[in-house]
């Protein structure tokens, strides 16, 4: 006789019972295109350089002023994962679409177009800052570029990212939203509403998890049952693609197949993008997780910048032409740096504004 869930004791040892109709294991999905690596022109590539050198710069800069102790509160550098906003936002269209992020989110920001002199003054805290010098490092905005933060409470950009990402679909704007977050934030469990919602919904969201191996002193490799992140969206249906994130090309050949297909109506996609952070988790933290060797060795092998200068080289363009673009990133980040330095902190009334936008 069959047990109903009230008949059955606490310790009776279920029977093996007819088993439910069995379901395909494969889904009947269609599936996206396997990304090739994009072949840019000589300029479009210098420009990819141009970028990830001058993220690369502008962290290394906010690293200094941090240890000056002009920077105050929380501080996360982007150093080594520059290849993978370059590469993924160089496809968006700024204004159109929405980037939102968690809170190492500096480079997210400088790839975006935006100056680099108010997200310096932000860091420092002062008046001209992006967010008036009240939001720091891990809370900037430009609603002008499409740009909604920078967020500190792990996952919470994920399902703000669906968020956006319906009302690109409610407007009919044909935006779409790119949501990245971390391998730790991967473990999230709104991160799973939102990939429900959004594919029943079809929304237009390009979820980007960049496994820069580490959430804080943990690996990935200890704290995910599941690490090869790019599946983690199968039992919604949701298709995910593995890529190369310290390689631009590569990136940016994956950034054109995601958004051929969100723009398609086909739902949301997932990426992982394999790539390291060089730096500590924060500017507070002394990396004892990991080896001085580890970092060295994927610095020497696999750097970003160094592997598109060898490129270029091939292309033609000679060591003096990229020493030259790097006087011209560090003038730009001295002149921010400097910007900041002698820009006012915020006025003590201003401790009362925005704290409520609207009245509801
Ligand atoms: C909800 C929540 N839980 C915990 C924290 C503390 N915390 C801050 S960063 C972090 C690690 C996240 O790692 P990951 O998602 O891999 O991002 P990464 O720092 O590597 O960019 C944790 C646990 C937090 N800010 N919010
Ligand atoms: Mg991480």
């Amino acid at each position: 006789m069959a047990r109903t869930s009230t008949s059955r004791s606490k310790s009776a040892t279920p029977k093996a019972e007819k088993p439910a109709e069995a379901v395909p294991a494969t889904p009947n999905r269609e599936r996206p295109a396997e990304p090739t690596r994009y072949e840019g022109s000589k300029d479009e590539l210098l420009e990819f350089y141009r970028q990830m050198l001058l993220i690369r710069r502008f962290e290394e800069k906010a690293g200094q002023l941090y240890g000056l102790g002009l920077i105050g509160g929380f501080c996360h550098l982007y150093i080594g994962q520059e290849a993978v906003a370059v590469g993924l936002q160089s496809a968006l269209e700024v204004g159109k679409d929405s980037v939102i992020t968690g809170y190492r989110d500096h480079g997210h920001m400088l790839a975006y177009g935006i100056d680099p002199k108010v997200i310096m003054a932000e860091l420092t805290g002062r008046a001209a800052g992006i967010s008036k010098g009240k939001g720091g490092s891990m809370h900037m905005f430009s609603v002008e570029h499409g740009f909604y933060g920078g967020h500190g409470i792990v996952g919470a950009q994920v399902s703000l990212g669906a968020g956006l990402a319906f009302k690109h679909k409610y407007a009919g704007d044909g935006g779409v939203c790119l949501a990245y977050f971390g391998d730790g934030a991967a473990n999230q469990g709104q991160v799973y509403e939102a990939f429900n919602m959004a594919e029943l919904w079809k929304l237009p969201c390009i979820f980007v998890i960049e496994n820069n191996q580490y959430a804080m002193g943990t690996s990935v490799n200890r704290a995910s049952a599941e690490d090869q992140l790019y599946r983690r969206g199968e039992s919604f249906r949701i298709p995910g693609l593995q890529v190369d994130g310290m390689d631009v090309l590569a990136v940016r050949g994956a950034a054109e197949t995601a958004i051929e297909w969100v723009r398609g109506g086909k739902g949301p996609i997932l990426l992982e993008l394999k790539t390291y952070r060089y730096r500590g988790h924060s500017m507070s933290d002394p990396a004892k997780y990991r080896s001085r060797d580890e970092v060295q060795a994927v610095r020497d092998k696999s750097d970003p910048i160094d592997h598109l200068a060898k490129e270029l080289g091939a292309l033609g363009v000679g060591e003096d032409e990229l020493k030259a673009l790097d006087k011209d990133i560090r003038k730009i980040v001295a002149d921010a740096a400097a910007f900041a330095e002698e820009s006012p902190e915020p006025e003590l009334s201003e401790l009362t504004t925005d704290v409520l936008v609207g009245s509801y």
